[in-house]
């Protein structure tokens, strides 16, 4: 649990130095941010059975998840109901879920690999999960033991896994391996074979290979074809590891890496991989150095911090260093503004999710139960949010579809945001797509549904915006 850290921990020794001012400061939200219109307001939410370590909104709306920690076995899936507040239990996977990586394969069913046996020691396991028939299918094992591997889904519809521990003398599984939907089996990339750290930031590239965004400090591409190449893309411009920090793609092709590393750093920044030669670039720095952090991309392109630590060591346990107050970075300037300031610490463990009303379900860390709800400033504007009639269940990429709504006249945007699959700080299913293409029909807007690869098929939290405020969500599924 230490390897990636602490090896990202000497290489900050020189940057803890340059500690943003916002580590001295006392830790309280200004009187601006408590007006909602500016800083969103926070709300207790449901007080759950367990703090979750997994979660993930599923193709008919409700939330999953399943714990770990604390002596608790992982393999207790629920799932809480945000319509009607009820948590109700969901059949056992067979096998300990805690450390587990996972994410939604085009169809809807969940796809998770690797689990708990003890701190670094993984299991061989893989299942797919059926929300709809509330059933589990084992997979053929790993090639080896995964704790803390990243799943993602490739343009195939193939997945791919990376990382997880084997065991305390092994470290890192190397192989790379894809499990080949067609064929029922896994496909080991063995000339790609490399330690990266724990649930590593892997996401879907432009040019349908897989970039590693970290929180290492070389970035690279893997192409899954044939038996697997790596090929470095450069180096972050923040030269300390991002442990347990956030990486998001907020546009397609464009990642935010934000946070991690130990001591915790406040810095940001951002790469392009439509550019010819993408480079990393500093963008604004959070007030807050923070680590177990989350990062949340919201319907209107912004994206939330919300969580984690300001204090050192793999995992801070001081209160007075959890950062309770939200942050939200603008895309369009670069920079991060304070939000408001949460009730409690999220550290460890904990997780955040859109819902598809628009708000934010934050959770979990170590020892909270108490889950909170965080609606962003775009619920109060005084601008009424727009609504959605009607919208197709299924549509394919790159084609014309119609949107019901009786806010056909105002309707500006509309984004499409895959359903989240979080644990550890990484969505390993987060992929965003906005779009001001829109022509006024009779009864709604017709839009175009995304065809970029760095969205892939899968189920999608619809939008419509209205001046940046959202709608409730329709779940559509795309490809
Ligand atoms: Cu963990």
């Amino acid at each position: 649990m230490t390897t990636p850290d602490s090896i990202a921990r000497r290489r900050l020794c020189g940057a803890a130095l340059a500690a943003p001012l916002g580590a001295l400061l006392p830790h309280a939200a200004s009187a601006a941010v408590t007006t909602p219109s500016i800083g969103g307001r926070w709300q207790n939410g449901p007080n759950l059975p367990y703090f979750p370590v997994h979660m993930h909104v599923l193709p008919d709306a409700n939330v999953m998840m399943w714990p770990g920690d604390g002596g608790v076995n992982g393999d207790d899936p629920r799932v809480w109901n945000p319509a009607t507040g009820v948590l109700s239990a969901r059949n056992r996977a067979g096998f300990d879920l805690f450390c587990s990586g996972h994410n939604f394969l085009p169809d809807g069913r969940l796809f998770v690999t690797g689990g708990h046996i003890s701190n670094n020691v993984g299991l061989a396991e893989a299942a797919i999960y059926d929300p709809a028939g509330n059933a589990w299918t084992r997979l053929p094992r790993m090639n080896l033991g995964r704790w803390y591997p990243t799943t993602t889904l490739l343009a195939s519809g193939d997945v791919l896994v990376v990382s997880g521990s084997v065991d305390t003398s092994t470290g890192a599984n190397p192989v790379p391996q894809v499990w080949k939907s067609a064929l029922g089996r896994w496909q080991s990339l063995n000339s790609a074979q490399l330690k990266l750290p724990l649930y590593p930031y892997m996401f879907l590239a432009p040019n349908g290979r897989v970039f590693n965004a970290g929180p290492g400090v070389t970035t690279r591409y893997l192409d899954c074809g044939g038996w697997g190449t790596w090929s470095v893309v450069g180096n972050r411009s923040f030269g300390g590891g991002r442990g347990y920090g956030g990486a998001v793609m907020y546009a397609p092709g464009r990642i935010l890496a934000v946070g991690g590393g130990d001591p915790p750093t406040a810095t940001a920044e951002v790469i392009d991989l439509n550019a010819a030669s993408p480079a990393w670039r500093a963008v604004g720095s959070m007030q807050w150095p923070r680590r177990h952090m989350s990062t949340t991309v919201l319907p209107d392109g912004r994206v939330l911090a919300t969580g984690g630590t300001r204090g050192t060591g793999f995992n801070n346990r001081d209160p007075a260093l959890a950062v309770r107050t939200a942050e939200l970075w603008d895309p369009a300037t670069g920079r991060w503004s304070e939000m408001a300031t949460a009730y409690t610490p999220r550290w460890y463990h904990s997780i955040a999710l859109l819902l598809p009303d628009a708000r934010v379900f934050v959770t979990g860390g170590n020892g909270y139960t108490q889950s909170e709800i965080y609606s962003p400033p775009y619920l109060f504007t005084g601008t009424p949010r727009p609504t959605i009639a009607s919208a197709p269940a299924s549509v394919g990429k790159g084609v014309e579809l119609f949107v019901g709504t009786p806010d056909a006249a105002v309707v500006n945007a509309v984004s499409w945001v895959r359903l989240p699959s979080v644990t550890h700080t990484n969505d390993m299913n987060q992929s965003f797509f906005r779009s001001t293409q829109i022509t006024r029909a009779d009864g709604g807007i017709r839009t175009v549904s995304p065809r970029h690869t760095s969205v892939p098929s899968g189920h999608y939290m619809l939008f419509l915006l209205r001046d940046g405020v959202p709608s409730v969500a329709r779940i559509v599924r795309l490809g």
